[in-house]
């Protein structure tokens, strides 16, 4: 049989691990489609819609390493480019595949889908912008160089990457692809840099006498926990992370000393810094959001080891091609013993207490839901939280070692939860997902749930319904954060067909002792997602958002600097 531009697509998806390819059908991709399904390694997995589908590949990505999203052109592209944006800024790749107009008609007609004018390379540009390589394929002979490129760059740099493939091109003879080693290469370090920096760092470090570590989210995204850890361990010092990291860092290890975020810290993280004399900073990010509205951008020297580069305060130098991984690893050897700021943090470390349990009958509360969530963390859980006061109810979990936590904090869709677990737990079906979600985030994305039960995928969504965009409240208020109130629980059972699928649980709580009943019937339900609508009241929002809300509308509002 023939082997075609698509057979060709499929076989580098599989070669990278893709077991799932997220799609939205639509006449410009069907014979690609086709292709990709008819690949004995890989799963065709429909989605709502282009948006959910970005964000589900993105969610994919995060427990696989690599997430793929077939589209069809323009109606189907521009929506994805949402969940392209967040690969992107979360540093993801994710593969954007879009089907194209027929070559033959190329700047030739006018056709459905398109601006309407004779231009039809607008989406290739538009992709540019938000992808690290983006190609368009115009005939089926540049489809290896053009489909090898794209991919092997994006993971390379750990950025989306976009493909543009024809609607006649799918089915056109190809080449075979060769071992899959010549895109998934390894990101190696130059050695003597790796050497210099390690030996700049080591006498760096050696001259300051209070070391603190801050770990930032692109630890994760450069797998360098475990390299990080021996790092710590060989140090002895202080350990803090920044919120976006959460889950990088053992939260039972000794040297955990809590999540640093400003005023908004959990178990005193800011203090300790602000009394260090030096900062590892570890795959930071510093923006508005992780620093408060500008408030908590530390000011004391700092090495800053990033995914591929280290740079030092002291002599200032910047080391390109720095694998973080080899670097954390060479300074575990390198570096000596320097404890001190475990001894201040262990005279300053608050106890962690869960609050006191409600009782049965008495109305349910933000603190409960969050202390009843507590119970049953495990190790083999995965928590998402969405943007709002879902972000600052998940910070204050305490992870078992083993749990995992995402967040999107960095691109903060609301809604992006929803898609992303569904994604994620595709891909990590071993896994406990459970999801924290606001009622206005939720309704952005809520057509994904029907593929949970689709799938039957056993996702817990814990919707805290405050009736409102209560985040929005706290940095600005006005009318437009007043939402419709929906049936939540009716909503997803209503995804349920007698057909075929799983079967959604749709639960509601008013008091504690509801929660409690619902979260036992969660656990044991396992035929599709359930959905737990938590109803608290609208003014019972965490302290943490109120204070980090205040200060990022500050931010927000300073008046234009003047020339
Ligand atoms: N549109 C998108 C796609 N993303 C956004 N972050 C926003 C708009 C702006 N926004 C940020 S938070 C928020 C909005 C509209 C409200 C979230 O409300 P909800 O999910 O109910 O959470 P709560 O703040 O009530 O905890």
């Amino acid at each position: 049989v023939l082997f075609t531009v698509g057979d060709y697509l499929a076989e580098r998806l599989s070669q990278i691990g893709i077991r799932h390819h997220f799609i939205v059908p639509g006449d410009y991709n069907l014979v690609l489609l086709d292709k990709l399904e008819a690949h004995p390694a890989l799963t065709e997995i429909g989605c709502t819609n282009e948006l959910n589908c970005s964000l589900a590949a993105e969610g994919y990505a995060r427990a696989c390493g690599v997430g793929v999203c077939v589209v069809t052109y323009s109606v189907g592209a521009f929506s994805a480019l949402n969940g392209i944006g967040s690969a992107y800024a979360e540093n993801l790749p994710v593969i954007l595949v879009s089907g194209a107009p027929n070559t033959n008609d190329m700047d030739q007609h006018l056709l459905h889908h398109t601006l309407g004018d004779h231009d039809f390379s607008y989406q290739f540009e538009m992709a540019k912008r938000v992808t690290c390589c983006a190609v368009a394929i115009r005939r089926a002979a540049q489809a290896p160089e053009l489909i090898d490129r794209a991919i092997r760059t994006a993971l390379l740099k750990r950025k989306p990457a976009y493909i543009e493939v024809p609607t006649n091109l799918s089915r056109e003879a190809c080449a075979r692809p060769g071992p899959a080693s010549a895109i998934a290469e390894p990101n190696l370090s130059d050695g003597p840099a790796l050497d210099s920096a390690v030996i700049a760092a080591s006498e760096f470090l050696c001259a300051k006498q209070k070391q603190v570590i801050l770990v930032g989210p692109k630890v994760r995204r450069a797998g360098a926990q475990k390299a990080l850890l021996r790092l710590a361990e060989a140090i002895g010092c202080a350990v803090v992370l920044q919120p976006a990291a959460k889950g990088s860092f053992p939260e039972d290890h000794p040297q955990f000393a809590g999540i640093f975020w400003g005023q908004v810290s959990t178990l005193a993280a800011d203090t300790i810094v602000n009394w260090a004399d030096v900062l590892i900073c570890i795959g930071t990010v510093f923006t508005d959001y992780s620093t408060v509205g500008w408030t908590a951008l530390p000011n004391v020297p700092q090495l800053v080891a990033d995914i591929d580069s280290v740079t030092l305060a002291h002599p200032n130098i910047y080391f390109s091609r720095v694998q973080l991984h080899d670097f954390l690893s060479r300074l575990a050897e390198a570096a000596s013993w320097n404890s001190s700021t475990m001894t201040e943090y262990t005279r300053l470390r608050p106890d962690p207490s869960l609050g006191h349990a409600s009782r049965g009958q008495e109305k349910l509360t933000r603190k409960e839901v969050a202390r009843q969530t507590q119970l049953l963390l495990t190790p083999e859980t995965t928590v998402f939280t969405d943007t709002g006061d879902s972000w600052f109810n998940g910070i204050q979990l305490c992870l078992p070692r083993g749990a995992e936590f995402e967040i999107e904090m960095q691109w903060g869709h609301i809604g992006w939860t929803i898609p992303a677990s569904f994604g994620y737990a595709l891909a990590k079906p071993e896994r406990r997902t459970i999801v924290m979600v606001g009622d206005g985030a939720f309704q952005m994305t809520a057509q994904e749930v029907s593929q949970m039960v689709r799938y039957r995928i056993p996702i817990i969504i814990l919707l805290l319904n405050n009736r409102g965009y209560t985040i929005e409240v706290e940095i600005h208020d006005g009318l437009y954060n007043r939402i419709q109130n929906w049936d939540y629980a009716l909503l997803v059972q209503a995804f349920s067909s007698k057909e075929e699928g799983g079967r959604a649980l749709g639960l509601e709580a008013h008091t504690a002792e509801e929660i409690s009943g619902a979260l036992e019937r969660a656990m044991a339900h396992k035929d599709g997602p359930t959905l737990i609508e938590c109803n608290i009241h609208p003014d019972d929002c965490s302290r943490e958002l109120i204070t980090w809300g205040h200060f990022v509308a500050a931010a927000n509002s300073r008046v234009s600097a003047k020339d």
